[in-house]
């Protein structure tokens, strides 16, 4: 059968699908993307496998290509038989698990969409300053909220359980606001990062996207 291929780039949220993979063994080609908010050609070019012109794209052993990460956690745990990163439908935890996998992608990683780049919405350059800030500022609170449904005792988010939800935030805590205000503001979320790193099983796919 054919291998997985992963359009990724150091860093980026294709580090998500990275270290599923990673915790899986399940083997992949990885594909180079360059900075598509610096060179429109590469944009073009990623635009054309995913309308949506972001990582993490996967192309399936069967050819077919998947988008939005949470879909893909979704679809790795099946491919995988595994219940080791997404609790089963009939799990305790399966609902908190849903909510918050849904949280991430449909309230945190759109501030990044439209905050990253608010030069491709406004032109003036004081309102995209203004966007900016006003969208991270939505980040933050859409973090603390997160912050607040992460299990007090640990270790992990949903407590004992493991989950894809600690490697998001193994990887989006690496993220804007910053390693040094998930430190002082969620410092829950931080140590769990610091805990995700430190799993020998991932800690290949960490290194090869952050320096920390
Ligand atoms: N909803 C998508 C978001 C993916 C996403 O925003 N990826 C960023 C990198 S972290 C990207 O490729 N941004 C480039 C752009 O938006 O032009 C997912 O969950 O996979």
């Amino acid at each position: 059968m054919a291998q997985m291929l992963l359009y990724r780039r150091r860093g980026w949220g294709s580090a998500l699908i990275e270290v599923q993979l990673a915790w899986y063994g399940m083997p992949v080609d990885l594909v180079e993307v360059g900075d598509v908010f610096r060179d429109a050609e590469e944009r073009e070019r990623l635009i054309r496998i995913n309308p949506a012109g972001q990582v993490p794209a996967l192309v399936l052993p069967d050819g077919r290509l998947m988008t939005e990460s949470a879909a893909i956690t979704l679809h790795l745990a099946d491919l995988a038989g595994s219940a080791d990163l997404v609790p089963q439908p009939a799990a305790p935890e399966r609902a908190d698990f849903l909510r918050w996998l849904i949280f991430i992608v449909a309230q945190i990683y759109p501030c990044f969409t439209f905050g990253d780049a608010p030069a491709r919405y406004v032109t003036d350059p004081q309102a995209q300053e203004e966007m900016q800030q006003r969208i991270f500022a939505r980040a933050e609170q859409m973090w603390l909220a997160l912050g607040q449904a992460a299990s007090a005792d640990g270790p992990w988010f949903l407590g004992e359980r493991f989950s894809a939800l600690d490697l998001y935030l193994g990887v989006m805590g690496h993220w804007e606001p910053g390693l040094e205000w998930f430190r002082t503001h969620l410092p829950r979320v931080d140590a769990i990062r610091q805990a995700v790193q430190g799993e020998p099983r991932l800690a290949p796919a960490f290194a090869a996207n952050f320096d920390d």
